[in-house]
């Protein structure tokens, strides 16, 4: 960084009222963003780091280097170690109603969380939120599902994902194959810079020292949305509408949904002007393990047809898949069948970037002083100086 009056950026007022795309408003030390090439966690591009264990890529955005293998044990040992939780929360679970979506469950749940495990250091709770997230999720779809919980079960010795599988123990699943999936799924999803809606979300919240599983509730609440993290399920439930992948009925249900106004759920974004590198891997993932699938087959169509017709359309940045696009198909082939779960999963992931970003600005930067309590400014519109008299 420079001496601290270096110009980022000529504010002028078309910067105003366009959800600070592009405002410069901190600096992150976990992950970058660039148009072409998508994200790079610690300076690694996402496609170098798909298929490592998903604890090595938490290591590495908590610390900012990949572990040696000594360090990857030990730090598996210490998530281990956090990844008992308080057995109330399943008494918690279950008062909920099944009309709440999965997210709101999964707010629910972490704010629990919180409630038993806020030791007042952010590393530690963060560590011990990341720990405890495969037991949480299990126990959410267990007990939607009438399951019943089976916390007993839990061994956060086996690792986060397959302590997940195995504890979820979904009927018919093939526990190599999901763990295969979800673990890349996770190491993708973790982190994507910190000025996408959740983590931002986050952070502002824990600006006002709100603790970090509250703040960690606001982010994901913010993830929630369908233009976000909900996009995983509206592209599958999207998919299922299209049914066929032929690209003349694809094209005809695209060019629908545009005419009504909607949303090309799994297409644009923000910073990217290429195919998201997160889309691509797990294209390649699906090409490998299930290209016969209906689902994969209609996003293949949807990847051929889609950006052309967007890119149509001038006011649209940018035409390609994103994220999104893929990753519902794929827990659809493992045995999610219900899209409402898919944002559960993505939140699951970004717990660790959020979490690593929270602790940044908390606990590390300006000299380990902390980002000071978030408070941008508004100009005023559409309102004079008045009085009651
Ligand atoms: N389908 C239809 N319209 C679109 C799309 C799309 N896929 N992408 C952009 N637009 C529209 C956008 O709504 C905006 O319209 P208006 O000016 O009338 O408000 C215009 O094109 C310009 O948008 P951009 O500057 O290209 O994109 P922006 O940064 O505003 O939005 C997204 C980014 C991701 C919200 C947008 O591309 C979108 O809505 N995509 C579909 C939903 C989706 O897949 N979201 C997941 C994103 C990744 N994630 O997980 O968070
Ligand atoms: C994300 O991964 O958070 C999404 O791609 C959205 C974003 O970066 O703005």
């Amino acid at each position: 960084m420079g001496d601290g009056d270096e110009i980022l950026l000529e504010l002028t007022k078309k910067h105003l009222n366009i959800g600070l795309r592009g405002v410069p408003v901190g600096t992150c030390r976990t992950s970058f963003v660039t148009p072409e090439q998508g994200v790079h966690y610690c300076g690694y591009p996402i496609k170098d780091l798909a298929e490592l264990r998903a604890e090595d890529v938490v290591y590495l955005l908590f610390h900012k280097e990949l572990p040696t293998i000594d360090q990857s044990e030990a730090f598996r040992r210490e998530l281990s170690k956090r990844g008992a939780i308080n057995p109330a929360i399943v008494d918690v679970l279950h008062t909920l109603p099944m009309e709440g979506h999965p997210m709101q469950w999964l707010s629910v749940g972490i704010e629990t969380l919180g409630m038993y495990s806020q030791e007042g250091d952010w590393r530690s709770n963060a560590l011990n939120l990341v720990a405890q997230m495969p037991t949480l999720m299990a126990l959410i779809m267990r007990i939607r599902e009438g399951r019943g919980a089976n916390l007993e079960a839990s061994q956060p010795e086996l690792g986060l994902i397959r302590n997940f599988v195995n504890l979820l123990n979904l009927p018919g699943a093939d526990h190599e194959i999901m763990s295969k999936i979800l673990s890349t799924f996770f190491v993708l999803h973790m982190d994507h810079g910190g000025g996408n809606l959740s983590t931002f979300t986050g952070k502002a919240v824990a600006s006002g020292h709100a603790g970090l599983h509250s703040s960690m509730v606001a982010a994901m609440n913010a993830l929630s949305g369908p233009l976000h993290g909900r996009a995983n399920q509206a592209t599958l439930e999207f998919i299922k509408s299209i049914g066929s992948d032929d690209e003349e009925d694809v094209e005809k249900f695209v060019r629908a949904e545009l005419m009504a106004k909607r949303p090309i759920f799994g297409f644009g974004h923000a910073v990217l002007r290429k195919e998201d590198p997160r889309a691509t891997i797990q294209l390649k993932l699906a090409q490998k393990i299930c290209p016969n699938d209906k689902n994969i087959r209609i996003v293949q169509t949807l990847n051929k047809v889609v950006p052309s017709i967007l890119g149509e359309i001038p006011k649209i940045t940018n035409p390609n898949a994103n994220v999104d696009l893929v990753s519902g198909s794929l827990l659809n082939f493992i045995g999610f069948t219900k899209p409402e779960y898919y944002t559960t999963f993505f939140g699951w992931a970004r717990t660790a970037g959020i979490g690593a970003q929270i602790v940044d600005e908390r606990m590390v930067l300006r000299d380990g002083k902390g980002v000071p309590i978030y408070r941008p400014k508004y100009i005023a519109e559409g309102q004079k100086l008045r009085r009651l008299d």
